[in-house]
């Protein structure tokens, strides 16, 4: 209910700024560019910045009322014609009106103002600090938010992060699909989606860094070249090209042909507990391992799994949140991160080639 309060005052706030911004903004701008030359050049460029802070607090609050339409955590606030508000009608309102007043979106501030395609792109253009950016990898695609690692070297997109076990990984093929977790904050866990990390990953050769942290704070990575996945239709299948790292290759099942054999996940269609596509034919190695993965019979490395808290644990199947190369399939990790940049890439340090 607090949050419904919350999220009523934040959309009645941002829509007086949207008409605001979109009506007034142009024609006061070019107003102020007119009387640039005259003597109050100090209320002009204070009337500039504060115009500036006015816009970008219209993108983060638009970022805001995305994030909560887009996890139905509220309807928007809307009058009917007897002046009362929705949520005061709720209960008599038919299911048609609610399902239209769910899918009105927003003007498509962000569209605007988004000129990358990812993160290291951004990193080259502002150098920011990590946080949660809008990138769009495609022109024909909608934009959208991820979190950008700018430590490290800089210019990592994240799409997997697990940290404190807040966020239940065990779901549906659709919401692996769209994406699921919190965009906000910067320990926050996520699955940015199997549609947008196609897309993030479509284009060029890259390398993605997988960061690990075991429960005493010892932390490995693995490094793979040209990671890609195949859109809905192949069920996101995996490959990847060479592995470097100190984690071991555990995508690969470890050492040995037999382990290579059951676990390794090049060539791995995505299963979740509802889409079962691994090789194990007995049974659901997703439903087994509670998480979405590229499963084949079914791992050596699963980091969307169980999240245990004590590391060591003991279970019916190996369901923790795995990198057996590591720390074998009975130890379940306590930070995972999986995120990606240009293979090629200038970082902070001008080297070239990262922190590898
Ligand atoms: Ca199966």
């Amino acid at each position: 209910m607090e949050t419904n309060i919350a999220a009523r005052m934040l959309f009645q706030n941002v829509m007086p700024l949207l008409s605001l911004l979109y009506l007034v903004g142009p024609a006061l701008s070019a107003q102020l560019n007119l009387k640039a030359e005259d003597t109050c050049e100090s209320e002009v460029a204070a009337l500039r910045s504060s115009i500036k802070k006015l816009e970008n607090e219209l993108v983060i609050t638009t970022w805001r009322v995305e994030h909560l339409q887009i996890h139905k955590y509220f309807r928007p606030f809307q009058f009917a014609s007897d002046g009362k508000p929705e949520a005061e009608r709720a209960a008599g309102v038919n299911q048609n009106s609610l399902n239209e007043t769910l899918t009105k979106s927003l003007p498509p501030a962000g569209n605007l103002i988004v000129h990358d395609k990812d993160c290291s792109e951004l990193f080259d253009r502002l150098r920011p600090l990590s946080g949660f950016y809008r990138i769009k990898p495609k022109l024909q695609e909608e934009p959208f938010s991820v979190y950008c690692d700018m430590e490290d070297g800089g210019g990592w997109t994240v799409f997997q992060r697990r940290r404190h076990g807040k966020v239940d990984f065990n779901r549906d093929w659709v919401d692996y699909r769209d994406g699921f977790g919190d965009f906000k904050l910067w320990n926050d866990e996520f699955w940015l989606g199997n549609e947008h990390i196609y897309s993030l990953l479509s284009e060029g050769r890259n390398l993605v860094k997988i960061d690990l942290m075991d429960w005493e704070g010892q932390r490995s990575h693995a490094f793979y070249e040209n990671f890609r996945i195949t859109n809905e239709a192949d069920k996101y299948r995996l490959s990847y090209g060479q592995y470097s790292g100190r984690a071991g290759d555990a995508l690969t099942g470890g050492g040995g042909m037999v382990e290579q054999w059951s676990s390794c996940l090049s060539g791995m269609q995505f299963s979740t507990r509802d889409q079962d596509n691994d090789r194990f034919l007995q049974g659901s190695c997703a439903q087994e391992n509670q998480a979405g993965w590229w499963f084949n019979r079914c791992h050596a490395a699963n980091l969307n799994g169980k999240f245990y808290r004590r590391g060591k644990y003991k279970a019916e199947y190996d369901n923790g949140v795995v990198w057996g190369t590591w720390k074998g399939l009975w130890y379940s990790l306590r930070h995972t991160t999986m995120k990606v940049r240009p293979l090629v890439f200038l970082d902070a340090a001008g080297s070239g080639a990262g922190d590898i």
